[in-house]
Parts: C-alpha cells; structure tokens; sequence
C-alpha cells in the first residue's frame, strides 16, 4: 500500500527499497517512466500521481530512481517541480525525459498547458534548474494546435553521428533537431507522417541493429504501438501492437532501454493495490525480445 513513504525526502536523504515484481515502486505512484542508462546503473526519471483516487491527474513533481540490479533501487530527494518553471505556474508536472550531453543532464519536461520546458544539472539525481526561464516549445510550435495538451510528451534521441532529435506530441506526432547546446530547436519543426495508424501521444525513439523504431501510445485506453524506419526522420512503416491496454490505466507510456546486453520495456499500469487506477499509476519493467527478424515481439507483461 503507498504511504511506507511518508513525508517527502529531505534535501540529503536517498530512500532505499527493493522490489521483486511489478509494479516496481509501491510507497509512491509513479507514471511516464523516462529511462536513461550510465555504465551499470539505470536511472529512471517518473512522473508522481497524487495519492487517493483522482478523477484527473494531479502532478505537481517528478521523481528519480536509480539500481544496478533491478531489485534494489533508490529514490533521491525533491528531484523537480512544476513550480521550478516560473513560467508554468498552473501546469500539470506530466511526462519527461532526461539525457545526457557534454557532461551534463538534460530534463525535458511536459507542463501541460503551457508546453515543453528543459532543466539542466550536473548530475543525474539533481539538482536541477530551468535551463530557459520560458518554455522551449508551446503550442504555437506545434502548428497551432487547438487542444491545450498538444504540446506534451518530449522524448529525445541522440544518433550515433551526436546529433539529437526531440519528439513529442498529442494527437500528432512532432519532432525537431537541437542544437548541440540542448536548449534551442536547430531549424524546422515537422510532423511524422501517420496515415494509416492512429497517434494519441508518448513518442519515444531508439535504435537497434541500424533500424529506428518509434513506439507510440494509441487509441484510448492506449496501448503501445511502434514503426520501424531506415531513416530518422522516416518514412515509418507500422509493425503492431507493442504493448495491450496495461492493467487499469486509460493511458500508457514506455521508455526502451538496454541495461547489461538486454532490452527492457519500462511502462505503467494502474494496477496497485488500494488507490490504483488511470490517476494513480505505478511503474512496471518488463523483458522486451526482437525476433529473428528485427522486429519486436509483444511485450508480455508480468501481470499477465
Ligand atoms: O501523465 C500525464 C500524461 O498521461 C502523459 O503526459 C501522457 O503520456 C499520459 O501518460
């Protein structure tokens, strides 16, 4: 039951647990896993549902974790705040994703209402700083989009030539190059062009074998999607059904990560016990396979 946890760390603690099934943490809800690995330690970069049953999402910060086994994990205090972001004040704190460039950390961040922020710090627990003071894309990047959460769900991917791409999007899927300072968009914004299947939102991009995979969260409840493409920018072809509807949540958010030579999907669901639901999810690692030919088995949630 969430609540083992119960103030909020101070500013030298680091709370220390283990988990041995999913979902992995369960003193605290945790949501829209961004997952970045450094030599043998997985970091894991979450959002925070409120506890209690919610009829909306209530996110006011984001939380780090880190293990080097997958059993035994640690939690660093107050990583990052809505209330971080002057500019972001009434925002949601929904989902990020940190990466790592030049010796330093980079946390791209969804405020909801009023779009895409970025946080730096030199370390990856924190602490971190509002590398802008304004937002790095709003609404207006995102063609002047109608809906107010169109402009959510950053996910970067830096290539083997250095260069990073950002990704992000609700209803369509955008993306952009930045420039090697990480804060600014390097030239044209553009869409990924989905014809025959439905983006709802959660881009997240990586590479295996020299083959680009975009996983994607679609239709509502969501399951996870992905396409496979030659080129960074495309074309994608769709290949399926990643991940099902994961138990109890409307929504559903993967980060792809290899950690010690084997690749693992990090996603939620909203299946703890006591308060679990669509607003008070709890993150889950499972195993990820790619078949003989390339492409990606179904991931086969523990819970199943
Ligand atoms: O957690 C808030 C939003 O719900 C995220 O930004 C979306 O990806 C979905 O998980």
């Amino acid at each position: 039951v969430p609540g083992a946890l119960v103030r909020p760390l101070e500013s030298s603690d680091q709370y220390r647990f283990t988990s041995s099934a999913n979902p992995i943490i369960t003193h605290e809800y945790t949501a829209d896993p961004g997952a970045l690995v450094k030599g043998d330690t997985l970091w894991l970069f979450a959002g925070h549902d409120s506890t209690g049953a919610q009829k909306g999402y209530k996110m006011k910060d984001w939380l780090v974790f880190s293990t080097t086994d997958l059993k035994t994990w640690t939690q660093y205090p107050a990583s990052l705040k809505i209330t971080d972001f002057a500019w972001a004040k009434s925002g949601d704190a929904y989902a990020g994703h940190v990466v790592e460039r030049n010796g330093k950390y980079y946390w791209y961040i969804s405020t909801n209402w009023t779009g895409i922020g970025v946080a730096v710090a030199d370390r990856p627990q924190g602490p971190y700083r509002d590398a802008l003071g304004k937002p790095l894309l709003t609404n207006k990047d995102c063609f002047a989009s109608t809906h107010s959460w169109a402009c959510i769900d950053p996910a970067v991917f830096v290539d083997d030539d250095g260069q990073a791409w950002l990704f992000w999007g609700n209803g369509q899927c955008y993306y952009a190059k930045l420039k090697d300072n990480m804060i600014e968009i390097d030239g044209e914004i553009k869409k990924i062009d989905f014809k025959d299947f439905q983006f709802t939102e959660a881009p997240w991009v990586h590479k295996h074998n020299g083959k680009y995979f975009l996983s994607y969260a679609t239709g509502f409840p969501e399951r996870i999607a992905y396409a496979m493409a030659d080129r960074i920018e495309g074309p994608y072809v769709y290949q399926g059904i990643l991940n099902e509807i994961a138990g109890n949540s409307n929504t559903n958010h993967q980060a792809i990560v290899e950690f010690k030579g084997n690749p693992y999907f990090i996603y939620h669901n909203g299946a703890l016990q006591h308060d679990g639901g669509s607003y008070s999810r709890s993150i889950c690692i499972d195993r990820l396979y790619y078949k003989a030919d390339g492409t990606l088995e179904r991931v086969k949630m523990t819970s199943e």
